[in-house]
């Protein structure tokens, strides 16, 4: 794909953090999927002459980027926030390195937790690690502050953090294209340790140099024209940013407002002289009181967090109550039929927790479509913290309880989480001898973010055949000395399995491997659907238990059973929806009565 249009584009957020990425003539791009800023990588691995690549986790990925800037080419990495936590550790020295090509992190936070398991605030990274951070308000501001985020890394030696929200991520706006610039920074080798080599002495030395670039930074603001003033209406001012800046716009159209682009460092004399030029000052935000904190550290009296929520998304609707009291019926939420979330139907994941419900040990579980096991009427995760933590969990619970918690516990995670951050954990379990099992449940594919590839999968981001990591062949490298693969379609034969496993009084491995059914090739793979055959059916429930979409209960009168040949106690019947149904076979496989079948009629 190329961009030589000169119409205005229809994008998201992040559709157009990929063009403006490619504009700015990135070369290599590497990230870890997560909602919600997936979509950055995957629309910039569809232009030509940039390698992208999926990391086998954020803290890769930064590192991939950060070298390919060591060789003086622009270089991105995009995550998630909670991914921000992962890849911290190379984000803070990379302040002290600085970059030689222009480097840019696009961390996508996610405010009411649409796809997380917290709404950490990631403004506070950019504070923390001192780097500038800059905040967009739409599409068209994305490709752009992008763009712009390259030039700031190159003239200022500085990795720079571009943050979105789910809102820019996700909203379609105009977009129009533009020229395609680059790097004047030479792509070669060059030795610099005092620059690149992180020891002690010369990582003072960058300290100092980091402590520098931060008040030129600061003065930069002051000029920076995406810091600016909408004047209006003096008697209330808002001082916000990014998605905020829109709601505030909404909801008091005639107000004077301070735009911030840069959100890190902050413009000091603008924002006092803007302070003092309006009769109350509010800071609107969403999550923490991040600007209101340094604002009110510079002396200025201002409204925040005690009017404006620090939980959640905020619209127009919440800000105008919060400040004027009104409720308006202008910003009334469109009440939507709720979606609970559920796993497919065919998904491998069902028979697996279905298999694990009769366990009755403690699931110390991670993070993907697999946490739906948490779900009634599975009801199979007890624990979910963060990426990897179930491994590692499950060994503390191991050691904590010793003898007294052997075959009670057990760690589930996905494919794309042990390669992200589970297989550390399985050392750990083997090096310190422990006994814990952990199940891999393996359908091929990193599907809860959308179905991207991963280092097992065997293919790229571009659907290039690739090295397919063998989990096996790794458990056992590790040291796991009991590995089993089973096919989780094949409850029975998986429950006997997992009795086993759980048991044993050495580390064990289950891999529980059949592919995700919204895998492209497996889409594409004819389904013959099962059916009831109702006078079979007793009523017993069993099928239900799985929680599968594609079967539902369906109530009869006694006249209506009687008509249908049930004894007098049955009330109902099983009955599968064949246009939802893959044809996995988990229900055929509870029924023992015959009722559900593949021919036609039952
Ligand atoms: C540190 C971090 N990065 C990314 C994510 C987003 N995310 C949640 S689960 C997941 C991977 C799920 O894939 P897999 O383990 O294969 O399980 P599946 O969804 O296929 O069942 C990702 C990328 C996250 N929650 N935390």
């Amino acid at each position: 794909m190329t961009a030589k249009s000169t119409d205005k584009l229809w994008l998201s957020g992040n559709e157009a953090l990929a063009l403006g990425a490619y504009e700015a003539g990135v070369k290599v791009a590497s990230g870890y999927p997560g909602t919600p800023s997936t979509e950055i990588m995957e629309n910039l691995s569809k232009y030509e002459g940039v390698y992208t690549e999926w990391a086998p986790n954020e803290k890769v990925g930064l590192e991939v980027a950060l070298g390919a800037s060591f060789v003086g080419v622009r270089a991105l990495a995009t995550m998630k926030h909670v991914g921000m936590n992962v890849a911290a550790d190379p984000l803070f020295t990379s302040s002290y390195t600085g970059i030689r090509g222009g480097l840019v992190i696009i961390n996508a936070d996610d405010p009411e937790m649409h796809s997380s398991q917290n709404e950490q605030d990631n403004r506070n990274y950019a504070f923390a690690a001192k780097l500038p951070m800059l905040e967009p308000c739409d599409p068209e501001e994305a490709k752009e502050f992008l763009k712009t985020a390259f030039w700031i890394s190159e003239g200022y030696d500085t990795p720079v953090i571009v943050r979105t929200t789910t809102r820019i991520a996700h909203v379609k706006g105009q977009v129009a294209p533009g020229e395609k610039t680059g790097s004047s920074v030479k792509a070669e080798i060059v030795k610099d340790a005092a620059k690149f080599v992180m020891l002690p002495a010369n990582a003072r030395n960058r300290r100092k140099f980091v402590t520098e670039r931060m008040q030129r930074l600061k003065d930069f603001a002051e000029s920076f024209p995406e810091n600016r003033i909408e004047w209006g209406d003096g008697t209330r001012g808002f001082i916000t940013s990014g998605i905020s800046y829109m709601y505030v716009k909404e909801a008091f159209p005639d107000a004077s407002v301070l735009k911030l682009g840069m959100v890190w460092p902050l413009p000091e004399k603008m924002i006092r002289s803007f302070a003092e030029q309006v009769d109350e000052l509010f800071i609107v935000e969403e999550l923490d009181p991040f600007l209101e904190l340094h604002i009110k550290a510079m002396g200025i009296r201002c409204h925040g967090k005690d009017l404006i929520p620090a939980e959640g998304e905020l619209n127009p609707g919440i800000i105008k109550k919060a400040i004027t009291g009104e409720d308006s019926a202008k910003f009334a939420p469109v009440a939507l039929p709720p979606r609970p979330p559920n796993m497919c139907p065919g998904c491998p994941h069902r028979g697996l927790f279905y298999a694990l419900s009769k366990q009755k040990v403690f699931v110390a579980g991670d993070i993907g479509c697999y946490t739906l096991g948490f779900l009634p009427p599975l009801s199979s995760m007890d624990s979910c913290v963060c990426m990897g933590a179930g491994v590692s969990g499950v060994h503390g619970m191991a050691k904590a309880l010793g003898e007294e918690g052997m075959g009670k516990e057990v760690a589930v995670i996905g494919d794309s989480t042990f390669v992200h951050s589970g297989i550390t954990g399985l050392i750990n379990i083997v090096y310190n001898n422990s006994y814990s099992t952990v199940i891999i449940v393996d359908n091929r594919i990193t599907a809860m973010t959308g179905q991207q590839p991963n280092p097992a999968s065997g293919t790229t981001i571009k659907g290039e055949p690739a090295q397919m990591l063998n989990f096996e062949e790794l458990c056992r490298a590790i040291g796991v000395k009991n590995v089993v693969t089973v096919n989780p379609h094949e409850i029975d034969a998986t429950k006997k399995v997992l009795k086993e496993e759980i048991n044993r009084e050495e580390p064990s491995v289950v891999i529980s491997r059949a592919p995700c059914v919204l895998i492209p090739s497996e889409k594409k793979r004819e389904k013959v659907p099962y059916r009831t055959a109702i006078e079979n059916c007793t009523g017993c429930k069993a099928c239900l238990g799985l929680g599968c979409p594609a079967i539902h209960w369906v109530p009869v009168t006694q006249e209506e059973g009687a008509k249908l040949g049930f004894k007098e106690k049955q009330k109902g019947y099983s009955e599968i929806s064949v246009e939802l149904c893959n044809g996995c076979g988990q229900c055929a496989e509870l029924c023992k009565f015959d009722a559900i079948g593949k021919e036609e009629g039952r």
